[in-house]
């Protein structure tokens, strides 16, 4: 028997004895497990390398990026499209802040989502003697989301990431930060103690009830209206109650608009869909169903011009009772989860429900068929530099035989032509720039829809909004997502004909790089670059790209004339009084 052996054995037997030990590391890591939270966004670094590291090994699904902005606007659409909290993860002080725009923008959008990130030491930061990427994280993030815990014992993990998947996902979604100080990755317990202190979470967000009198008030103003409109926003998308909501429509026989992220719910060729006609509907309708939509400046804070002159009365489904008169009176309060406020008022109504008056849901119809007519032969032209309509036309046409494919899109007449000409046929297949119209959220929501559904991503993205994550591409290129983005290149912000008035060799401030090729950015991560100069080029691109599943970028040219500014919300910018530029 050798001497090493004789140690070994020792050391085998002295092992027996001593109790099991675990650490920070591995009771996050089996805290995420036991509650379901199986991927992360995020941005390796210290403090967080081995414990993003230690995560992979352990199963759970980690996404590396190339900043973690565009990590953090993945892990928010992870949140509304699988209604768990999505996690990012950062490292301190700058990868934290990079994080922190996706978080308040996950709160504004009530989309449930956990910026996880390493910080500093507490005793050096609080004293201000210049740590390693020193800032009081937790101060910074607290008013930019809905709550924010600090986990400073081993054995409060289970606790601290309980707490953070209860705020995001209960009452109002939101975004939640969680700091977790360098030092308790590294806090050893007894693994047993550890195991005991993890919580799985209960009934994460608990069923909200609404009161059986304000369903019945709701129902009465609905039975009473002449001109009646269900509004649906991203709060019904989000609440996964799609069945509930296409009976309470399709029973009611009322038209819907729905909100941008909300297309697809119903169908936009559904025979209530008021889509095309929606001045029209805003304008007239004497009696409005808010479901899931607040009233903000989408939809003109319910007053002024665009809502006319007749007086309405609002019906609002929504789970923040405090969103009640925020904007305008609400004569019908229903405060309430969406599924179960539906259910409720769908089973309010009755075995039979009154069509309302034909000659509204006729003349909705016929402004509906108008505008359909008038935009059609637009869509199918072929001119090349391509106008927007003509390569939408062709978009339109690849979401219609590929009604499954998430849609991401962003960019300003980018967007807002998209928005109406491509008609969705399912339920949260529409991911765009949310309440804030951010730009730069495109990639990250592809890679989270590639990575969380497993379905095909079209991304339709503005040549500046592209520019904002466009590094991202490796990203997709490295995990091999079945991702195709679709740059329209304007050469510009909005247009790409602006000049400098003052002459000179700056160009003007909205216009960039004539002639881009961005279809060669993608080229150098080993994906697919083609340059598309016309719609059938464009066509032929994309139906490649979504037939092989390769992440592709196709570099749409359009023509720098074509936009307009600030593409369909020109009006919210202000004037100079003195009338020059
Ligand atoms: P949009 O931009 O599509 O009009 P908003 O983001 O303005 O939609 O509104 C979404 C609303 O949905 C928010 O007021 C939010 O409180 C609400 N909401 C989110 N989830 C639910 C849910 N499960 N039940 C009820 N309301 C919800
Ligand atoms: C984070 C302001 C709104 S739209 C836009 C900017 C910069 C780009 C529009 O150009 P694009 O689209 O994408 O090429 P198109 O088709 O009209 O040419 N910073 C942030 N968010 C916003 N909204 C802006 C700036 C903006
Ligand atoms: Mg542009």
């Amino acid at each position: 028997m050798t001497q090493a052996t004789t140690l070994k054995e020792q050391a085998a037997g002295k092992a027996d004895e001593t109790p099991e030990l675990t650490d920070g590391f591995h009771l996050v890591i089996d805290a995420l497990k036991l509650n379901g939270l199986t991927t992360v966004y995020g941005v390796p670094g210290i403090p967080i390398t081995d414990f993003g590291r230690m995560a992979q090994a352990a199963g759970i699904r980690v996404l590396s990026f190339r900043h973690e902005q565009n990590a953090g606007y993945a892990a928010a659409i992870a949140g509304f499209l699988t209604k768990k909290p999505g996690i990012c993860l950062t490292v301190s002080a700058p990868g934290f802040l990079n994080g922190l725009t996706a978080l308040a923008h996950a709160t504004t959008n009530c989309f449930p989502m956990i910026l996880i990130s390493g910080s500093s030491e507490r005793e050096i930061v609080d004293l201000q003697q210049g740590d390693y990427e020193e800032m009081d994280q937790l101060a910074v993030a607290k008013p930019l989301c809905k709550a924010a815990f600090r986990v400073l014992h081993a054995a409060d993990i289970g606790i601290g990431l309980a707490r953070a998947i209860r705020a995001a996902v209960s009452g109002r979604p939101g975004g939640v930060y969680l700091d977790l100080p360098a030092k308790l990755f590294g806090q050893v317990m007894n693994a047993e103690a550890g195991r005991k202190s993890l919580v799985k979470v209960i009934d994460a967000a608990p069923a909200q009830i609404p009161a059986p009198s304000a369903i019945k008030r709701a129902l009465d103003i609905l039975k009473s209206a002449k001109r009646p409109l269900i509004i649906l926003g991203k709060g019904a998308a989000y609440a996964q109650a799609d069945d509930a909501i296409r009976t309470l429509v399709e029973k009611s026989g009322v038209p819907f608009l729905p909100m941008s992220m909300a297309k697809g719910l119903l169908p936009d060729t559904h025979p209530q869909c008021a889509g095309a006609a929606r001045s029209t509907v805003l304008r007239d309708a004497d009696v409005v169903m808010l479901i899931g939509a607040r009233l903000n400046w989408l939809l003109s804070h319910g007053k002024g011009k665009t809502w006319g002159e007749a007086a309405k009365q609002f019906i609002h489904i929504d789970i923040e009772p405090r969103e009640m008169d925020s904007n305008v009176e609400i004569a019908a309060p229903v405060v309430g989860d969406i599924g179960s406020c539906v259910a409720a008022l769908v089973e309010g109504m009755g075995g039979t429900w009154p069509a309302p008056p034909a000659d509204w849901t006729n003349a909705v119809k016929a402004k509906r068929e108008e505008n359909v007519a008038k935009m059609a032969p637009r869509l199918m032209n072929n001119n090349s530099p391509m106008d927007y309509h003509g390569a939408l036309g062709v978009l339109r046409t690849v979401v219609k035989e590929h009604p499954d494919a998430i849609l991401v899109n962003e960019g300003a007449n980018t967007l807002d032509l998209a928005r109406g000409v491509i008609d969705m046929y399912k339920p949260r297949r529409r991911l765009d720039v949310g309440t804030w119209g951010v730009m730069g959220v495109g990639m990250g929501q592809a890679i989270a829809a590639a990575v969380e559904t497993g379905k095909p991503v079209l991304a339709v993205e503005g040549d500046s909004a592209f520019g904002f994550c466009g590094m991202e591409v490796e990203t997709i290129c490295r995990y091999h997502l079945p991702v195709c983005i679709v740059v329209f290149n304007n050469d510009g912000i909005y247009r790409g004909t602006d000049v400098n008035p003052l002459g000179g060799s700056d160009p003007a401030t909205t216009v960039f790089v004539k002639g881009a090729r961005y279809d060669k950015i993608i080229e150098a991560f080993g994906g697919v670059g083609v340059q598309a100069q016309t719609p059938d080029e464009l066509r032929r691109a994309v139906g490649a790209a979504l037939a092989s599943g390769r992440p592709t970028l196709i570099n749409a040219v359009i023509d720098p004339a074509a936009g307009s500014e600030s593409g369909r919300i020109g009006n919210l910018n202000p004037k100079s009084a003195l009338g020059k530029k």
